[in-house]
């Protein structure tokens, strides 16, 4: 096996010096997560500029036996796109492979390099008037790749389904080869759809270089309203009753809590234009026919009447819209400025997330006294971030399997959308089942027979017997 520095040595060969990074204090944004949950140590990062030398960097290393762990943004809430701390892993950046490769406005297809942020591929649908529908509060660092390799949800699944529902095309390299699936297709039943394997694999599998992104034409007319509701209960009544006033023009619909809105006033500085309540729920709808104001003004005026909202706002202006959604985006970070969290990414069903709710906080009220909850998320996909305010002596353990065992109960997700990386190996090996544990050993195995690909001794199941 070759030594890390032969390493070093070989891929420096390879690319620029400045695209080989080996040690200093520019080794560090790429050596840990943003939230410093998971030190890395890396052998070395390299930022290849092509498709080419991605191949080269992935043969070098095979070669030389060492770990490959891709990375794109590093905004991922898992841990998976830092190395562990044995010095002997390549951090693989896209970050230097951004270019955005075309745009058609009639065929609603984007094609973009792994490195691309996800921003600048929105602004580039936007400037041909088409929309990129994958929007998370983190758009302004998570790339392409990162949010292919996640199946990133966001605020807008529950009208354009998760990043897997928008990927037409893919290239990939499961190893020194490059698999060339950069179709603009709409229907291709010619063998397997391989490129599902690859997205939410979170480089598990194989590395993504480039992917071609459906677009949807860009509605006209858009509507943002905050409301306040007395419970989830009365939330879940609202996502009815938008339904059927708004029926497919909702394309987020967002659960805020009481906790969520009092931090982002503490460290953000931001407050809603409403009426303080236990509970927030932050509705967009988009259509490109005329009226959707007044439908969502008759929405609102029944949730009153009927008694399901207690105060409430829709934005007059585009400004206002966005004012409305920075409460929403602010609640991640200002609840990193609280406190330490222990977070958790569940899902259930749509219609038991009120006595999850419920459930989830009798349980930690009992195992794990003294503990604060922070819930918001995705209401509209049954996808809450119940996330745990913890001082420092808390056992994450245990408040894990606190919350995952009434996750569990409900026949939910551990995670709905930002996937496993270091953080959830564990939880995963305690919740799914066996067979599905075999399957997916069974794949990895046949993909990446040598486990070189971010699996990682700090992720035994995967690799494991
Ligand atoms: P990274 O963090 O760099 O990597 C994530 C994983 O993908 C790692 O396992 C990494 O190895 C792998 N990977 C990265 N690039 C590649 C590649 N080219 N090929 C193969 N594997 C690769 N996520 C949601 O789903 N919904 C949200 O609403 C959401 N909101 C967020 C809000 C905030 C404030 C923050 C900080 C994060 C949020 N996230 C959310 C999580 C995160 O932004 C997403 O998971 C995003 O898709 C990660 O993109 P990235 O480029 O930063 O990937
Ligand atoms: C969001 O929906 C993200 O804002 C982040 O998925 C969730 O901070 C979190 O736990
Ligand atoms: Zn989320």
């Amino acid at each position: 096996m070759t030594k890390p520095t032969d390493l070093q040595q070989r891929l420096t060969g390879l690319l620029s010096p400045t695209a080989v990074i080996t040690g200093g204090s520019d080794l560090e944004p790429y050596a840990v997560d943003w939230r410093k949950l998971f030190p890395g140590r890396p052998a070395c990062v390299v930022r290849p500029s092509s498709t080419e030398q991605v191949a080269q960097i992935v043969r070098i290393c095979h070669d030389a036996g060492a770990a490959i762990v891709p990375q794109g943004g590093n905004t991922g809430l898992a841990g998976g796109a830092v190395p562990d701390a044995s010095g002997t892993q390549v951090v693989l950046s896209l970050n230097r492979m951004a270019a955005i490769r075309r745009v058609d406005p009639v065929g609603l297809t984007i094609e973009a390099e792994a490195g691309c942020i996800l921003k600048v591929a929105q602004d580039a649908a936007g400037a041909a008037g088409r929309l990129l529908p994958i929007s998370l509060a983190a758009e302004g660092s998570a790339t392409i790749g990162g949010v292919v390799a996640t199946n990133a949800g966001g605020v807008n699944v529950l009208r354009y389904g998760m990043t897997r529902s928008l990927v037409l095309g893919l290239e990939v390299l499961p190893d020194g080869t490059v698999a060339n699936g950069l179709r603009k297709l709409r229907k291709d039943n010619a063998g397997y759809d391989w490129k599902q394997l690859f997205i939410g694999s979170e480089g598990t599998l194989g590395i993504v270089t480039a992917a071609v992104l459906r677009l949807l034409p860009r509605p006209k007319h858009s509507m943002t309203a905050l409301l306040s509701v007395a419970d989830p209960a009365a939330a879940l009544r609202l996502l009815e009753l938008a339904q059927d006033e708004l029926g497919d023009q909702i394309s987020a619909f967002e659960l805020i809590s009481a906790t969520s809105m009092q931090l982002v006033a503490r460290h953000a500085g931001l407050k809603a234009p409403i009426a303080e309540g236990e509970w927030f729920v932050l509705i967009e709808a988009a259509s490109s026919l005329a009226g959707l104001r007044e439908a969502a003004e008759s929405m609102l005026g029944s949730a009153f009447e009927q008694e399901i909202a207690l105060d409430g706002v829709i934005a007059e202006s585009g400004v206002q819209a966005a004012q409305l959604w920075a409460l929403r985006e602010h609640v991640t970070e200002s609840e990193a400025r609280e406190s330490k969290s222990v977070k958790h990414d569940v899902s259930v069903p749509l219609t038991a997330v009120p006595q999850f709710l419920i459930e989830a906080g009798q349980a930690l009220a009992a195992g794990a006294p003294g503990t604060r909850v922070n819930a918001f998320g995705h209401l509209g996909d049954g996808n809450i971030h119940y996330n745990v305010l913890v001082d420092a002596g808390q056992d994450a353990d245990v408040v894990n399997h606190i919350v995952h065992d009434v996750v569990a109960a409900f026949g939910g997700s551990i995670s709905a959308e930002h996937g496993i990386g270091q953080y959830r190996v564990g939880e995963l090996a305690r919740y799914r089942a066996a067979t599905e544990m075999d399957l997916a050993r069974t794949l990895k195995r046949a993909l990446d027979p040598d486990n070189r690909l971010n699996c990682l001794d700090a992720r035994p199941p995967w690799h494991e017997r």
